[in-house]
């Protein structure tokens, strides 16, 4: 099967933080999920970098809207390095920028093409526009504030007049309800999906998507006065990354994306103008928008724009990378807003990775270095099945499907915790003690086997981790997808193992240097 998945492109006003690494990080989580259980991946990733808010921030900071872009777009590119995102080489992974010409192409054909069909006309647009949300409100949306009209997300607003063109976003509520209503999983999760409902039955009105006040972005074909609204360029994005309006081999495998993955603040942009958009230029609609909570610090969203956001690179380097990563996906239900907090951080990692998955294949692992000369111990699949039982991997899948790492992984967590107490409960230690070595060595396999189902479980989180106690165990590269569960791909006895290093330190807050004598 082909799978397309996608992440919102982030504005290039600023530098990522964990907000940004969070959406992606999903992505990569997914993406490689169903890479390893065999479909074809295409995954997709980049930069917004037109539009008010980029091109004021720029001016800001006295240069060019291009080398802002250059500059963030580069940061945002080494966030996903720096995560491990899109670098599984078997991922057919893009980062599109929307400055770069395959983009303004393909932006400017899709716009020519609702023209064509008589969906876009010209006018004046008198009315409000926040550009921190680069979003128009209407007068009765704003909420008044001793700091004067602020949009319902708290941004300013500014009264814009100006010749704009109309996208008749007015023809499609009843189109849209009705595919809302045939496809109920096109918006996750439920509450979105009502929220997005109850949107659309209070009517749409006509989209102003065209500015003529400022000059950073695409411009309108056959009328250069004019430049796209960026959020309209924005979107485009999914379609040009595939070669949009070309018949190419990526249109054809990859289109309709799967899931678009976003956040909540940007779900209306995804479940309504956008499926719009599409229906106007006789495409088909994405499979599904997930719209995923927020991190809040002491209860505001972080954000750059309110000065409390956590930088990647410093969680990584404090915590590790699949820390992060592993932390991310666990700590809240995906959907859900989640406080961030360096104590729950560390509670996870001590908890369920150091202290369980770790130690659960650390003390095997020794074990079998010190008691079995080194090699896989004699063992068979009947032994196996008695470390780890019911490994459920229907119920992997359907959380995966349903974006439910954090149950996902604590699936995970509860078999490692099994794996422990039937190491505690069989004491191969005291097996050895007693010299009851084949006993001894049918629960180290056991257990073995134990880890090489977890680890290539838990391969979508913690990729690096993972593929290190896999190699711990030498299973061979090419056996380590979720075909390879299965009891047919058991470790072989007799097999020589690395010497043992241990996978997930405890975490150990460093003490602070007080100075004095
Ligand atoms: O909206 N918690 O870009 P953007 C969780 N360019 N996720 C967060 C977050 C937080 N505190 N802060 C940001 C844009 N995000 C447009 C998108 S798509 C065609 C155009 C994540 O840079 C979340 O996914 O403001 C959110 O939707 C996205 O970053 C917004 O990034």
């Amino acid at each position: 099967m082909n799978y397309f998945i996608t992440t919102p492109i982030y504005y290039v006003n600023d530098r990522p933080h964990i907000g940004h690494a969070y959406t992606s990080v999903a992505c990569d989580v997914l993406a490689r999920f169903h890479r390893l259980m065999g479909d074809n991946v295409k995954f997709l990733t980049g930069t917004d970098e037109h539009g008010q808010k980029v091109e004021k921030s720029a001016a800001a900071l006295g240069v060019t809207p291009k080398a802002l872009a250059d500059a963030n777009s580069q940061h945002f590119k080494e966030m996903a390095a720096l995560m491990n995102i899109g670098t599984d080489p078997h991922i057919n992974f893009d980062f599109i920028r929307t400055t770069e010409p395959r983009h303004v192409q393909s932006a400017q054909a899709l716009w020519k093409k609702m023209a064509d069909k008589g969906f876009i006309t010209l006018g004046s647009y008198a009315g409000w526009y926040a550009v921190r949300d680069e979003a128009y409100y209407q007068e009765g949306e704003l909420i008044d504030t001793p700091n004067g009209k602020r949009a319902p997300t708290g941004a300013e607003v500014e009264w814009v007049e100006e010749p704009s063109y109309f996208f008749k976003l007015s023809e499609f509520g009843d189109k849209l309800l009705a595919y809302y209503e045939q496809n109920p999983d096109f918006i996750a999760p439920e509450s979105r999906r009502n929220e997005i409902i109850s949107f659309v039955k209070g009517g749409l009105r006509d989209l102003s998507i065209s500015r003529t006040t400022f000059s950073w972005g695409i411009p309108v074909p056959g009328d250069e006065k004019h430049i796209m609204y960026v959020w309209l360029d924005a979107l485009a994005n999914y379609l040009s990354a595939l070669g949009y309006p070309e018949n190419t081999p990526d249109m054809a495998a990859f289109w309709p994306a799967n899931l678009h993955m976003v956040g909540k603040d940007i779900i209306r942009f995804h479940a309504v103008y956008w499926p719009a958009f599409l229906m106007a230029a006789d495409l088909p609609l994405p499979r599904r928008v997930f719209a995923h909570g927020w991190w809040t610090i002491e209860g505001e969203k972080m954000s750059k724009s309110l000065g409390n956001a956590v930088a990647p690179g410093e969680l990584v380097q404090d915590f590790g990378l699949d820390q992060t990563r592993y932390f991310l996906m666990r700590e809240v239900p995906f959907g859900n807003d989640g406080n961030f907090s360096r104590e729950g951080m560390i509670n996870r990692i001590n908890s369920e990775l150091a202290n369980n998955i770790g130690n659960l294949a650390q003390r095997t692992l020794s074990m079998i270095q010190k008691n079995c000369g080194g090699r896989i111990p004699n063992g068979t699949v009947a032994d196996a099945e008695v470390g780890i039982t019911g490994v459920d991997k229907d119920k992997l899948i359907q959380n995966m499907d349903k974006c439910a790492f954090d149950k996902y992984a604590g699936d995970i967590v509860k078999y490692a915790s099994q794996a422990n107490e039937y190491i505690d409960k069989k004491a191969p230690w005291a097996l050895k003690k007693q010299g009851e070595l084949e006993e001894m060595g049918k629960v180290l396999y056991a257990l073995a086997e134990s880890i090489r189902k977890i680890a290539i479980m838990i391969q979508p989180i913690m990729p690096h981790s993972s593929s290190k106690v896999l190699d711990l165990l030498a299973v061979p590269e090419n056996q380590r997808s979720f075909a390879h569960l299965s009891a047919e791909f058991a470790l072989l006895p007799g097999v020589v193992l690395p010497p043992p290093e241990p996978v997930f330190p405890r975490f150990v807050e460093k003490s602070v240097d007080l100075g004095g004598a």
